[in-house]
């Protein structure tokens, strides 16, 4: 199973289990997210989703195998941007616990969120752009708008990788635990499921729109699928196979 389901006190924890990818989100575990949220969505023993990657790894993006294959007139019709969206339509608190690397599509995926706790050996990027990439899920925006322009654009163009202090200290988690995540993000959702579902809905959807309403997101997919086709993007994903620095050509 690459997605492990477990029914806590009024909430439920969903672990990304492909340890030995680091977690890395293929098209079928992205789907799986998707599936189990659509079906909590309407579980009334469901009130929030803790979301946690197995072996101390969050997720370390979109799985490069898949991406190494793929044109961009094939991410057009690509089924993973519906999962993404019904991950990011989840209607119920969704709290990520993250441990480790949460890096490219890892840490889009917790940046989809709601309140992100951090463990003290989480490390967060977006290094898309060394792969002659750039995120494609809305992690970028969602970065700008929670960390500002400087610190988005920083993480972006360098592929930069930054730890948990620093990055509750921009603002991009809600809780920065001392030793692992789970207790802490186990305890808020503790917390948040005696509240009012009701409430939490409305609150969130209000949140969400009000957050990410002005934000690019059809800019930064186009980029994303247009880039899928380049000779950079070949070299970039070859290049890290075979564990090189890229050589990139602006093609
Ligand atoms: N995809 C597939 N396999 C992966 C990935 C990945 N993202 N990351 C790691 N793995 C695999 C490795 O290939 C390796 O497999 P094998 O054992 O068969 O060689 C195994 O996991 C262990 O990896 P390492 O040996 O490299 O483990 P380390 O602990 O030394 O390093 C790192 C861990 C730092 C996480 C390293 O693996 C790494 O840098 N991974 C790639 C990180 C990365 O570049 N992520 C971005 C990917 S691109 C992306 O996410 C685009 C998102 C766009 C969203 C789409 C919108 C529509």
């Amino acid at each position: 199973m690459d997605l492990l389901i477990e029914q806590r006190s009024g909430w439920v924890r969903l672990t990304l289990n492909r340890p030995e990818a680091r977690n890395a989100l293929n098209t079928a575990l992205l789907a799986h997210i998707a599936q189990t949220l659509g079906s909590l969505a309407h579980n009334d023993s469901c009130r929030a989703v803790v979301l946690t990657g197995a072996e101390g790894n969050f997720a370390a993006g979109a799985d490069i195998a898949e991406i190494e294959h793929k044109t961009t007139a094939q991410a057009v019709t690509d089924p993973r941007k519906d999962h993404w969206a019904a991950i990011r339509a989840f209607p119920k608190p969704l709290i990520a616990a993250v441990e480790g690397y949460a890096l490219g599509g890892g840490f889009e995926l917790a940046l989809m969120a709601d309140l992100i706790v951090l463990g003290a050996t989480a490390q967060l990027g977006l290094p898309e752009t060394s792969l002659g990439l750039i995120p494609g899920a809305g992690g970028g925006q969602r970065l700008l708008s929670l960390a500002g322009r400087m610190r988005a654009t920083r993480l972006v163009l360098t592929g930069e990788i930054i730890d948990a202090a620093t990055a509750y200290e921009w603002g991009i988690a809600s809780h920065v635990a001392d030793g692992p995540a789970f207790p802490a993000a186990a305890a808020l959702a503790d917390r948040i499921a005696q509240r009012a579902p009701l409430a939490l809905a409305a609150a969130k959807r209000a949140l969400v729109e009000g957050a990410e309403s002005p934000l690019a997101f059809a800019t930064e997919r186009a980029g994303f699928e247009a880039l899928l086709d380049t000779a950079d993007k070949a070299e970039g994903l070859a290049a890290f196979r075979a564990k090189r620095r890229p050589g990139f050509i602006g093609r």
